[in-house]
């Protein structure tokens, strides 16, 4: 059982999202989705749309998805990767040299991004509707 974990906001959910959590998927046999924490996205100087539930309850609608932990800081990454035996890292390249140094624990590999969509451009679309 090869286990892939990868790391998210996933916030209004769109194709581009979904392509990366396919893909991340078949580089194994499970899928972790490690899913930002309100409190982290404001660390990271992100506002969500939707609460962390309404995000997770959407990623858990997705056929490639096993199980979703909580992302509450940049630093849990190494214990993640051991406590849920991760095989594999996978991010969006755009991302790419970021989570290098997860190499001794697992594979980190970068995955080509979904072009021309992101949840900005939704947000900011569906507020001006
Ligand atoms: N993604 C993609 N194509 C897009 C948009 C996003 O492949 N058009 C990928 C990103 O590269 C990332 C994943 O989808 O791997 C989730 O994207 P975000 O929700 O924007 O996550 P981010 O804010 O990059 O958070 O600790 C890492 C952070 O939590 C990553």
């Amino acid at each position: 059982m090869r286990r892939v974990i990868t790391y998210g906001t996933f916030d209004t959910l769109h194709y581009g999202h979904i392509r990366l959590l396919r893909r991340a998927r078949a580089l194994g046999d499970y899928l972790i989705v490690a899913l930002s924490s309100d409190e982290f996205n404001s660390l990271k100087g992100k506002k969500a749309r939707f609460s962390w539930e309404e995000r997770k309850a959407d990623l858990e609608a997705i056929r490639f998805v096993d199980l979703v932990i909580r992302e509450d800081n940049w630093e849990q990454k190494v214990q993640d990767v051991i406590t849920h035996r991760a095989d594999v890292f996978t991010m969006g390249d755009d991302w790419i040299g970021k989570f290098d140094f997860l190499n001794p624990h697992c594979e980190v590999i970068y995955l080509p991004r979904t072009p021309d969509i992101s949840s900005t451009m939704i947000r900011t679309r569906v507020a001006a509707s």
